[in-house]
């Protein structure tokens, strides 16, 4: 009911009286005053007059279905929204949902998480209000190997929402990374549930930085908000909304023909290509110079020896980034 009173109030810019309201959803005139009072603690800036009744003047920037929706063009992608305001991690959240057979699209969201994951059980944070913490499902009929590809499709996704919406010089860091000014902006861990030769789902985490002025000890040399590069404020819902419209497109073509139509543009995005980089994978470390992303999507790297590797993936850290020593 409250989503509806809220849309109500969206629809009709002006102000609307609690008997309109009231009589249009079939709720007692208590009853509209209690859903405003709760959308006002919410964040949302309602006037009221004894008057004219209720008029909503702002939307607060919550990553809820009420505030992300209006902005989708999506057929399935983030159509069903989990919202919490805080959690241990969106993650884990959409992992219990896909084990329970929930089809794909399924988003979760968080204000802020307390145990958010980066991979090989690295941290994550995410700070209350201040960033993107989200995640989501996918069932792609594909073999299991090639679904390490599906993170650049995400991060194609990513800079082409961003570099729309800001104008900023986005880029990917490959495998898994997005960078800004040198620094790590956001961070996507893609977990996969699979048998040998079929998948049974997926999970995109992604976090993003946007609006922290500055960051614990521990990351404040390595990460970046778009407000502490460039001192302004963004709206979370706005870039979300954005990367969701974004990747749906691109999840239909990756569908069909898999990650080569995206190989230009990863390509293009990349914040590797003949740059000289450490790969480190758990069994092995090596040095040598970007030179490739082939076209499966796997990094192609000229060691000093003049030999050349196919890297599928693994930790990269690149000259001139965040993490590089040599
Ligand atoms: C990643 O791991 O970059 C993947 C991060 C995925 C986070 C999302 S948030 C929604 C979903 N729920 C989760 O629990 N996780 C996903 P990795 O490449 O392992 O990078 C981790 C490293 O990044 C850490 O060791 C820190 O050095 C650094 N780091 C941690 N928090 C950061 C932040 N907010 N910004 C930039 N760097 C950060």
């Amino acid at each position: 009911m409250k989503e509806r009173i809220l849309e109500y109030l969206r629809n009709s810019k002006k102000y609307v009286s609690g008997e309109d309201i009231s009589r249009e959803l079939n709720i007692s005139r208590t009853a509209v005053w209690k859903y405003i009072n709760k959308l006002k603690e919410e964040g949302y800036s309602i006037e009221s007059s004894s008057k004219k009744g209720y008029r909503l003047v702002e939307s607060p920037d919550r990553l809820s279905y009420e505030e992300i929706s209006p902005l989708l063009d999506t057929n399935y992608i983030g159509r069903n929204v989990l919202y919490f305001d805080s959690v241990a991690s969106t993650n884990d959240i959409v992992r219990e949902y896909a084990q329970r057979g929930e089809p794909e699209g399924l988003i979760a969201v968080a204000e802020e998480q307390t145990k958010g994951r980066g991979r090989m059980g690295r941290r994550w944070s995410t700070p209350k209000g201040v960033a993107i913490a989200m995640s989501m499902l996918l069932r792609p009929n594909l073999s299991p190997q090639f679904v390490p590809t599906i993170t650049s499709v995400i991060a194609v996704s990513v800079v082409e929402a961003l570099t729309s919406v800001t104008g900023f010089d986005i880029k990917i860091k490959w495998p898994n990374d997005i960078v800004l000014d040198g620094k790590k902006l956001c961070g996507i861990l893609t977990e996969m549930s699979a048998e040998i030769d079929a998948v049974n789902h997926v999970i995109i985490g992604m976090g993003m930085n946007i609006n922290q002025d500055d960051f614990e000890d521990d990351i404040k040399d390595v990460a970046v908000s778009l407000k502490s590069y460039s001192g302004k404020s963004f709206e979370r819902k706005l870039i979300l909304a954005e990367i969701l419209n974004r990747f749906e497109e691109n999840y239909e073509i990756f569908k069909f023909h898999g990650v080569s139509p995206f190989i230009d543009k990863i390509k293009r995005f990349s914040a590797l290509l003949n740059n000289r980089v450490i790969i480190s994978n758990i069994n092995e470390k090596f040095e040598g110079e970007a030179i490739d992303i082939d076209m499966d999507g796997c990094l192609i790297v000229r060691l000093d020896n003049g030999d050349v590797r196919r890297v599928i993936s693994g930790d990269v850290s690149v000259r001139g980034l965040y993490g590089y020593t040599p």
